[in-house]
């Protein structure tokens, strides 16, 4: 088939589409694309998710606005339908990709997830198939690993009998849906015909800007955006390590800063988690290696970031030794152990590498979070013979934490704010030993 052809199949919502990967980026894709008029083959290798999304349920935790009944719709439509078996896409014209692909501990991608995909679908790639990455990709993989494989695995000729395009995804936990219909995307097409019918799938329920590019491009502006966010989150977390030193306070100092024109200075904190921003600066500067250019401030930034859990641990040392109590056989309380504010996800969480760093220095943790079942309860039941409290996620519920009950329920009063939670002077005043993140605990 044509693109034009293709084109019209995708306006007249005759063309069938594959989404493989039904995780937090392409189950919302799935069930948007339902609800845009098409039907859908989903295709994950997890047995019990297939199970759980063929009966209308949603395997994603967490708060996520409309996405049940969006799922729930869509299975009841009979236009959704999941599977292990990649046979099932052999009728299907545009299959979008949506695994994950992670980095991993030297930094370096690790495209396993990808690569089975490719080669999996390349078994059933027809004549006339678009092929859509959405998998965020270190600037060159399309041509270098994705048109490669499928060409290999396929005998077909991107171009010529495919057609292949990345657009990468802009998911943001808790607006999975939302997002999807108002975020602005890149629709990085090998040809400008192929960008062009990118931008007509997706402008089937994109509200936002769909600019065409190439995939390079799209790689580039995707892993690009995320490095952005991680080095202006460590030049507020290196400012914040300035003010402790000199005596500023940060969070004023940043107030201030941006009232500036053209200022935006980020927040300092405990740490920077989650599946997205501790990657992407790797994948960017990954593209480079070898071939000329040396970053040194994206991985600085990394390095910056990955100090952070570091840094509350020296903090909790001063305090404790203000108390006169020794690091080791300590018991500390965290508060927060999801990566991100009112979230219940844990991936890459900088309190889980808090925790890792207490074990040799011989002190152990009790964690609370309102958000993550095994976590929630009585956090002042749980700060009972503990010897200091961290707060290391600004969760909605720590907003009317009661300093008393904390103080008298600690075994010491002493408490560590990662995240500009508590007020200063009122946290004094209640007679904690207190260090603040990014102020002179002087
Ligand atoms: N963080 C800070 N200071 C800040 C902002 C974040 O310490 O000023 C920390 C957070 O506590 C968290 C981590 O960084 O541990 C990541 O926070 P995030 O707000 O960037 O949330 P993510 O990881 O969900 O990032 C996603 C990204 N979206 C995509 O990759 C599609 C990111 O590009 C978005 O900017 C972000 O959502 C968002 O704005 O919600």
């Amino acid at each position: 088939m044509s693109l034009p052809d293709l084109r019209n199949r995708i306006e007249s919502r005759q063309v069938g589409l594959g989404v493989i990967g039904l995780g937090y980026v392409g189950l919302p894709l799935a069930c948007v694309l339902v609800e845009a008029g098409f039907t859908v083959t989903g295709i994950d290798l997890v047995h019990e998710r297939v199970a759980l999304i063929n009966a209308g349920r949603s395997p994603i935790e967490g708060n996520e606005p409309g996405l049940a009944d969006a799922l729930s719709s869509a299975r009841n439509s009979g236009k959704l339908r999941a599977s292990t078996d990649y046979g099932e896409l052999s009728e299907v014209e545009v299959v979008l990709i949506a695994v994950e692909t992670p980095v991993d501990d030297r930094h370096m991608p690790d495209y396993r997830a990808l690569t089975s995909a490719c080669t999996s679908l390349a078994k059933v790639l027809n004549p006339g198939m678009l092929v859509i990455v959405e998998s965020t990709l270190s600037p060159g993989t399309t041509e270098d690993l994705v048109r490669k494989t499928l060409e290999a695995a396929s005998g077909l000729l991107c171009g010529i009998d495919f057609y292949l395009g990345h657009c990468p995804e802009r998911v943001m936990p808790g607006r999975l849906l939302q997002n999807l219909h108002e975020m602005s995307r890149v629709c990085g097409g090998t040809t400008p015909e192929t960008a062009r019918t990118m931008v007509a799938l997706y402008r089937t329920f994109v509200d936002a800007d769909l600019d065409a590019a190439d995939p390079l491009t799209a790689e580039l502006v995707k892993t690009c955006e995320n490095a952005y966010r991680d080095v202006q989150i460590a030049f507020a977390n290196e400012v914040a390590l300035i003010c402790e030193t000199v005596g500023g306070d940060v969070w004023q100092v940043r107030e201030l800063v941006n009232k500036s024109p053209l200022r935006q200075m980020h927040l300092p904190g405990a740490g920077v988690g989650g599946h997205c921003i501790p990657k992407d600066p790797w994948l960017l500067t990954n593209s480079a290696l070898g071939k000329g250019a040396h970053p040194i401030l994206i991985p600085t930034a990394r390095e910056v970031n990955d100090s952070m859990p570091e840094h509350m641990l020296n903090l909790l040392k001063g305090a404790l030794n203000e108390a006169n109590v020794t690091l080791s056989g300590a018991k500390v309380l965290v508060l927060g152990y999801a990566y991100l504010q009112d979230s219940d996800d844990t991936r890459n969480s900088p309190s889980a590498t808090f925790i890792q760093q207490l074990e040799p220095a011989g002190a152990s943790a009790v964690i609370h979070d309102p958000y993550i079942p095994e976590y929630r309860g009585d956090l002042y039941q749980r700060a009972e013979n503990c010897d200091a409290a961290l707060v290391f996620v600004r969760h909605t519920p720590y907003q009317v934490l009661d300093l008393e009950i904390l103080k008298t329920s600690l075994r010491v009063p002493v408490l560590v704010d990662g995240r500009n939670l508590v007020d200063p002077e009122r946290a004094r005043r209640t007679g904690f030993i207190f260090r603040s993140l990014g102020r002179s605990s002087r």
